[in-house]
């Protein structure tokens, strides 16, 4: 538990005081459309191979979006169902244990329980079993009114572990007719997973021409369904058009994780990467994830280039909401945070540290600590700053925990 004094000494500080200001009812009373979109990076967003864009379609939305391009996972071993968690809590997850395997079951204070009580009505989407990750008891803690997984979802079209993300999209926008009868309001999460790894794409959802040296590479495959997952959302984007639902919707879309990373990432597929992106392929680049806030007429393609976490999603559409949250959240609105005093954010529960000029990854069962420069991604020693930041993360950290423990099995 923290001291009186360690508390103390976090009042004020903007990772655990949400400042609801900036942007604050920007998107007031519109429905709201969550996208996690399964392992997707950053590094792809803009980019292009053999002269094709590898995301066309969020491309074209980022014209009308206000997109974070410095936004970190803070996922531990829960993975997809860590970001699910962060994303609707607005709390970290548990670190080396997936927080799915340790909730006990008590009601949490969560995006679509705060909702409801503004009329909103909640679905989730995910074509898998619903018992993977404990989505059965994860679903339940977050207080969502329908849930559909593989049991609703028509198994067609199967890629990997079930129905392709098209099946999934057109089955979610079918729903949304009778939900607008019902609800005041709609909040639909839906989390993709045709591009997860090994990310092997049937042949006729492989929309890029692919340089020969790409083919049957790891990262050849990433990109195969990275913009397949592209399509899919852009295509998700007409719906809600044609359902005259874009204009009266904040939709927010985020990737989960990494895909390029471990033991299947060759120096081969490293070099392809480095290729395309034009520098060296960092650990700053493996833990970036793109969000970006859009729907009809609320932003002019804006960028932000300030640091951000997967914590910070839920206060941010809390805030474009106008909606306030009663319990404390550890993330804050990113359009209020202009300066991250800190600078930094938790990656993994040993610790580490991202911060706007170096990430720290503190030491695991094996490996020793590393300190890297932000900028050019080179080690570099720690000054008393460092030390400073490892102790301020810690003591985040704990307060973290603090947040999480009436949530988790003894
Ligand atoms: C499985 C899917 C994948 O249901 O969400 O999870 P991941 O392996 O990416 O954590």
């Amino acid at each position: 538990k923290l001291s009186p004094k360690q508390l103390e000494a976090l009042k004020g500080n903007e990772y655990v005081e949400m400042d609801q200001q900036k942007g604050f009812g920007l998107a007031k009373d519109r429905h709201l459309f969550v996208i996690q979109v399964e392992s997707l990076q950053n590094f792809v967003i803009g980019k292009s191979v053999n002269g094709q864009e590898i995301t066309p379609n969020l491309n074209k939305l980022l014209e009308e979006s206000a997109y974070f391009s410095n936004v970190f996972q803070q996922i531990g071993a829960g993975t997809t169902s860590d970001a699910e968690w962060i994303a609707n809590t607005g709390l970290y997850p548990q670190g080396m244990i997936p927080t799915v395997n340790s909730l006990n079951g008590e009601e949490v204070p969560s995006l679509p329980r705060t909702l409801q009580t503004y009329g909103y009505g909640s679905a989730t989407y995910h074509a898998d079993d619903v018992t993977f990750w404990n989505r059965d008891v994860l679903y339940p803690v977050l207080g969502y009114d329908e849930v559909y997984s593989n049991e609703e979802i028509p198994n067609i079209k199967p890629v990997g572990f079930g129905p392709a993300d098209e099946v999934v999209f057109d089955f979610a926008a079918k729903k949304l007719p009778k939900q607008l009868v019902k609800y005041d309001r709609i909040y639909a999460n839906i989390v993709t997973v045709t591009s997860h790894t090994p990310f092997v794409m049937p042949e006729e959802m492989q929309h890029l021409d692919l340089p020969a040296e790409y083919e049957d590479m790891y990262i050849g495959n990433y990109l195969q369904s990275v913009r397949y997952a592209d399509e899919q959302i852009g295509a998700f984007i007409e719906e809600l058009k044609d359902q005259g639902l874009y204009d009266t919707s904040l939709i927010a879309i985020f990737g989960d994780h990494s895909g390029m990373h471990g033991s299947l990432v060759t120096e081969e597929d490293q070099a392809l990467i480095e290729d395309f992106i034009g520098h060296p392929y960092t650990l700053k680049d493996q833990f970036t994830v793109p969000l970006l806030f859009t729907g009809g007429n609320l932003f002019n393609g804006i960028q932000m280039e300030r640091l951000g976490g997967q914590v910070d999603i839920m206060p941010t559409i809390l805030a474009l909401l106008g909606i306030e949250h009663e319990t404390p959240m550890m993330g804050h609105n990113l359009f209020h945070y202009e300066k991250n005093l800190l600078g930094m954010r938790y990656y993994m529960p040993g610790g580490s540290f991202i911060q706007s000029e170096q990430i720290y990854k503190a030491p695991g069962a094996k490996l020793p600590e590393v300190l890297y420069d932000m900028k050019s991604m080179g080690t570099r020693g720690k000054n008393s700053e460092t030390k400073k930041h490892i102790r301020d993360t810690d003591t985040l950290l704990n307060y973290g925990d603090l947040l999480l423990e009436p949530y988790l099995k003894d």
